[in-house]
């Protein structure tokens, strides 16, 4: 089968970035957001899903805080991975994943419907309540998740089940990343029964 492959430039007033992505890759990635703890949740994203992703943000604006930029990888995300997957022929659709590290557990659950929505469910966390490098909380990132959700056109929802005292953001952030790359991964497959058919009972996905 043919890579299913996507190059994507976005210029805002706020931020430029520029992506490239496969799909069907090995798990590679080059990504430079000035954001660190984001950098590296994309490789790991990145790896866990068997994606090839290198995505630069070539201007930032991070003097005012990380809440754009942060938005907007997630929006060129979105948009990168529904340009490579293009009508959506035969892909699985769903997908599902836990992730856990230490007492936390990660758990994605994906549908590429074309609705983009995206609910968190924080069990045992306060999402204030965890502060990493640069500021970044729990906000944060279910404010990532939720653009890359719409741009994608994606269901997703996101649970975090942490019964511990001491994880740290960069743990909870962790199991999120890593089960998001796991099921992602999975909606993205090809499912040969499908013969190249898009997995909907309408004919289309948008
Ligand atoms: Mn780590």
């Amino acid at each position: 089968m043919e890579q299913r492959k996507a190059q994507l430039e976005r210029k805002s007033k706020e931020t430029e970035i520029k992506a490239e992505l496969n799909i069907d890759g090995q798990g590679k990635a080059k990504i430079k957001t000035h954001i660190g703890l984001l950098d590296h949740m994309l490789e790991l994203f990145a790896f866990h899903g068997c994606f090839d992703l290198n995505l630069e943000v070539v201007k930032a604006d991070l003097e005012i805080d990380i809440h754009h930029t942060n938005e907007d990888v997630g929006i060129v995300l979105g948009k990168i991975f529904k340009k490579a997957l293009g009508e959506m022929q035969g892909i699985r659709r769903f997908g599902s994943a836990f992730a856990p590290m230490e007492d936390t557990l990660g758990h994605s659950v994906v549908d590429i419907s074309g609705r983009g929505h995206c609910k968190f469910n924080f069990e045992g966390t306060r999402p204030g309540a965890h502060v990493g490098e640069e500021g970044y909380n729990l906000l944060n990132l279910e404010h990532f998740m939720d653009s890359f959700a719409k741009q994608l056109g994606a269901n997703m929802i996101i649970t975090i089940n942490n019964s511990s005292t001491t994880a740290d953001l960069h743990t909870i952030t962790e199991t999120v990343f890593k089960s998001f790359g796991l099921a992602l991964d999975q909606a993205t497959q090809v499912d040969p029964r499908r013969k190249g058919a898009v997995p909907s009972t309408k004919g289309i996905i948008d």
